[in-house]
């Protein structure tokens, strides 16, 4: 059966790549792109674009009529750092539309669902170097909070009610053509613009600070190959660790100076700095490998040399 797809949150920044890949793959005119608002010119005009707030269903349910949509991709949230800012802003979105969509398929207009987990469902008390799949999970931002919630929520659809939902737990999310915001992870993106630009960069997490993060390309990778496999392929429904690389802002730093030799860094620690202490150094995604054979394609230096070679190159 051909496929219709609705991404909502399509204009962030794994939307917009998302939306390029998912055209080539199925067809401009089945992947309709949507957002509470508008999206850059190319993600506009390169197939269907509607305005649609992703916590009103009965907005997500016409345009599902409208295109006869049959997946939807849910990627419209609020990340941890501005979530603490606004943690029932950051409640009400992330949950209301993750239970909205998946009433949808509950009620059978839509029959698969992607939305993305993320490390932030892990906390202080997860082990934190290869974090296993199932550990300890006491998230201390709402963020993570709405993750792991929406984890159960997610398992509970599929246990209770057939609906085949797959997600999956996303690092930090490098990439050069769409900037993140307000993610704990961002500092990772803004270096490469600022290193171009000014020769040098502040960050806002200590040196030291190892996170788990992953190129574009492998989340996009990772993303569409998650929803073609084989359903009999999926053997968690609440959300799959998903690992690539692992770093700190000191390494990340010296991976850009190997291209920019007069760059430098600097480090001003910020509330964001407790999130990322709370949060894993690195992540064990061996059933991931094992059931749908994942496997990243970057590391720190190839996705370094690319992303710099793509932004001089603009
Ligand atoms: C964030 O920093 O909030 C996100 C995430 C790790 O989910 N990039």
């Amino acid at each position: 059966m051909s496929q219709t797809i609705l991404v909502l949150g399509a204009s962030g920044q794994i939307g917009s790549e998302l939306i390029e890949k998912l055209r080539t793959i199925y067809g401009s005119t089945h992947v309709v792109a949507s957002d509470i608002r508008n999206g850059s010119p190319s993600l506009m005009n390169s197939g269907p674009f509607e305005i649609i707030d992703a916590t009103d269903k009965e907005a997500i349910f016409a345009i599902v009529k409208k295109y006869n949509v049959t997946q939807i991709y849910l990627l419209a949230a609020m990340l941890s750092a501005t979530g603490e800012k606004f943690p029932q802003k950051a409640w009400d979105l992330n949950m209301t539309s993750l239970l909205a969509v998946l009433d949808l398929a509950k009620d059978k207009h839509i029959n698969q669902v992607f939305w993305p987990s993320s490390i932030a469902v892990f906390g202080a008390t997860s082990p934190k170097i290869h974090t296993p799949q199932k550990t300890i999970m006491e998230p201390s931002t709402v963020y993570g909070i709405s993750k792991i919630s929406g984890e159960f929520w997610c398992n509970y659809y599929h246990e209770k009610y057939g609906v085949d939902v797959r997600s999956l737990r996303y690092p930090g999310i490098i990439s050069w053509k769409t900037k993140p915001g307000g993610g704990t992870t961002d500092y990772a993106v803004d270096i490469f613009f600022k290193a171009l630009e000014q020769g040098s960069f502040e960050c806002f997490l200590s040196e030291d600070t190892c996170l788990p993060m992953m190129y574009m390309e492998d989340a996009v990778h990772a993303t569409v190959q998650i929803m073609q496999v084989n359903a009999n392929q999926i053997n968690i429904r609440t959300s799959y660790n998903l690992s690539a690389m692992n770093f700190t802002p000191k390494e990340l730093a010296s991976a850009i100076h190997q291209h920019l030799p007069n760059f430098t860094i600097s480090y001003k620690p910020d509330y964001r700095q407790a999130i990322a202490d709370s949060w894993p150094d690195s992540i064990d995604d061996t059933k991931a490998r094992e059931d749908w054979g994942w496997s990243p394609n970057y590391t720190l230096s190839k996705m370094t040399k690319d992303i710099l070679e793509n932004l001089q190159a603009q």
